[in-house]
């Protein structure tokens, strides 16, 4: 672990030049959503600030998170964690486990006591004493309590620590909770997703460990740089919404020429992420990408919505710009309106596409 250590120092440490310390910088403040001119106070706290302590738990989940995490490209994931930050307990990404690993974990909760991160992926099962996710032997909710008392900020990665998740779905056998439901009182984040953008969680780490203080922060506590535009927003099928040209199933010409999927159940409209900016495996893809409507994964609540191929009834079309700020006043007062005006586009594109379709003679009305 490369704790006590600047950035800098490990730089020089492992022989690194002042040059590629210097692109790193650069890296981190395109990833943390600064503007250049902020490079030189990231080249000056990455001088100066030792790494971040991290301290990274596992609840009730399928993993999905640290998957998506392990496949971080800018930064590699490898970079992240042997460069960047310092893992000082992972139960998934160790090698280490058993009596000397928990060891370990009590100590250093102990030592870096008001000074590590706390990164929760994973819901908090309740029920029968939390007995439904243990970890070393111990319900996760007792190793959850411990750790986050003595942590200087909280990441409720992924939306099953940030909500519930799916593990809350009804009628929620395990009495599943979200992270913020069990611990308060320390600074929280929300990187909701399921799973999330893995260079999310490093900007957020990073914006914390350099900064002292985690990025400004939308309404429901998450990052407003991250999650303040609707997929939407952002949707390189947006045009075909515009224009009235849409998927109605599948298998139809509309879905394999690309077309918008709002009509097959997408929820973007209604969903707060950056997956239309930043995607997966440097900016490969994403859900709607590979041909499937987001899910609104990022949404608290999404698990329970039984209905994922029906068309979102109520969008608020008119809200192009709305931010997650303001999306609730927006939203009430054009919701019915939008609805009904995109639905009357629909049908004059449609009929405008008939039309073309038909012989000259036949047009004419
Ligand atoms: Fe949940 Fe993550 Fe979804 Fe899975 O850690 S947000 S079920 S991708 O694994 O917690
Ligand atoms: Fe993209 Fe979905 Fe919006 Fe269509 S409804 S433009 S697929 S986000
Ligand atoms: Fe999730 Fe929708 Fe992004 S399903 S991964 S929020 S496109």
């Amino acid at each position: 672990m490369q704790t006590n250590n600047s950035l800098w120092e490990l730089f020089q440490k492992r022989g690194l030049s002042r040059r590629s310390f210097l692109k790193t910088c650069a890296m981190i403040t395109g990833l943390l959503g600064l503007s250049p001119l902020k490079c030189t106070e990231v080249v000056a706290a990455a001088e100066e600030k030792n790494l971040p302590v991290v301290i990274w738990l596992h609840g009730h989940e399928c993993t999905g998170c640290d998957e998506s995490f392990l496949r971080s490209q800018t930064p590699l994931a490898s970079d992240v964690i042997l460069n960047m930050i310092s893992v000082e307990y992972d139960d998934c990404l160790s090698a280490a486990a058993g009596e000397p690993f928990e060891q370990h974990f009590k100590e250093i909760i102990e030592k870096y006591a008001g000074q590590y991160i706390l990164a929760v992926e994973g819901g908090v099962p309740l029920a029968e004493n939390g007995i439904y996710c243990m970890v070393g032997g111990r319900p996760f909710v007792t190793v959850l309590k411990e750790a986050a008392a003595g942590a200087a900020a909280i990441v409720e990665y992924g939306s099953c620590s940030a909500w519930g998740g799916i593990q809350s779905a009804k009628p929620n056998p395990t009495n599943t909770v979200a992270v913020s439901q069990i611990v308060g009182g320390t600074t929280i984040v929300k990187v909701p997703g399921c799973p999330p953008i893995p260079e999310v969680m490093t900007a957020v780490i990073m914006h914390f460990a350099l900064f002292g203080q985690l990025p400004p922060l939308d309404t429901s506590g998450r990052p407003k740089q991250f999650y303040g535009n609707r997929i939407h927003d952002t949707c390189y099928r947006r045009p075909f919404f515009d224009s009235g040209m849409f998927a109605e199933r599948f298998d139809d010409a509309g879905a394999k020429a690309g077309w918008c999927l709002y009509k097959v159940g997408c929820r973007g409209p209604a969903t707060y992420n950056s997956c239309g900016n930043m995607r997966w495996w440097n900016g490969l893809s994403y859900p709607i990408q590979s041909g499937h409507g987001c899910i609104g994964c990022s949404n608290n609540g999404f698990w329970d919505n039984d209905q994922f191929y029906e068309r979102l009834p109520n969008i608020p079309i008119s809200a192009t710009i709305a931010n997650a700020d303001t999306i609730g006043a927006v939203a009430t007062g054009v919701a019915v309106a939008g609805v009904v005006a995109h639905g009357a586009l629909s049908v004059v594109e449609k009929y405008k596409r008939q039309r073309q379709s038909k012989p000259e003679e036949e047009r004419r009305p």
